[in-house]
């Protein structure tokens, strides 16, 4: 944690890791478009290079952030006609020193891991905040079928945390883009990341986790002025 960063600090932190990640980006390639308010600011300042003449597509990983792709007039593609991707660009919730994450604090964990894992490279831009010596203090978000979330939800109190169905602010369960629900799950530490991604992978009626190891290939965090690259 940054000690003493304000939100206007935090801004800015974004803004640099976010500017950064665009100077791995070519004329002619296919991007993975991050989600989150990181990612956001990503989408807008790759908006004024495509104004200013440079020609990707992209696909988007929420409908957030296509909304947002299309508000910037970032030219847009699908997976019916692009089967890889040159580089995505995405955010994090947390960072470990191996670069393995958690992702999925707005919700977009499923296609965010799918753009991923079809990326030539994964590049994840994110504040100082989210370096941390153990992934789990940020509650590990776990997409389920709503038709079995309950029972779901027992096997995986199981592992040893807290869950939580993810709610709106009008208490109704919060819905993803392919209409699952979320459990946010606090572990407190993951002492195994891998491990705990193995047993999610294999329990029937989770449709993902946000746990992505081995998935990113760069990671830009940004501290105070410096942007600090590290590569896995
Ligand atoms: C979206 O589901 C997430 O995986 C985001 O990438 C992550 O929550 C980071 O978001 P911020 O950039 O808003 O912190």
């Amino acid at each position: 944690m940054h000690f003493g960063s304000g939100m206007a600090d935090i801004e800015q932190e974004k803004r640099r890791a976010a500017a950064r990640s665009l100077d791995l980006v070519r004329d002619g390639m296919c991007l993975g478009l991050g989600s989150g308010s990181t990612a956001t600011i990503m989408l807008e300042l790759l908006g004024e290079r495509v104004r200013a003449g440079l020609r990707i597509r992209g696909v988007p990983t929420s409908e957030a952030s296509r909304c947002l792709a299309e508000q910037w007039g970032i030219p847009l593609t699908d997976f019916d006609h692009v089967n890889r991707l040159d580089l995505t660009i995405d955010g994090a919730d947390e960072v470990d020193h191996d670069l393995n994450l958690i992702k999925g604090g707005g919700g977009a964990l499923l296609r965010e891991k799918i753009v991923a894992s079809v990326s030539d490279q994964v590049v994840i831009v994110a504040d100082s905040r989210k370096r941390v010596q153990q992934l789990g203090h940020f509650a590990l978000p776990v997409e389920v079928v709503r038709f079995a979330w309950k029972p779901i939800a027992v096997r995986v109190r199981q592992l040893g945390c807290t869950v939580q169905l993810r709610c709106q602010p009008d208490g109704q369960p919060f819905e993803t883009d392919e209409g699952n629900f979320i459990l946010d799950c606090n572990f407190d530490r993951i002492r195994d990341p891998r491990q705990t991604a193995r047993v999610l992978d294999a329990m029937p009626g989770v449709m993902e986790h946000g746990l992505f190891v081995d998935v990113a290939h760069v990671l830009m965090i940004a501290r105070g002025s410096q942007v600090e690259v590290y590569e896995r």
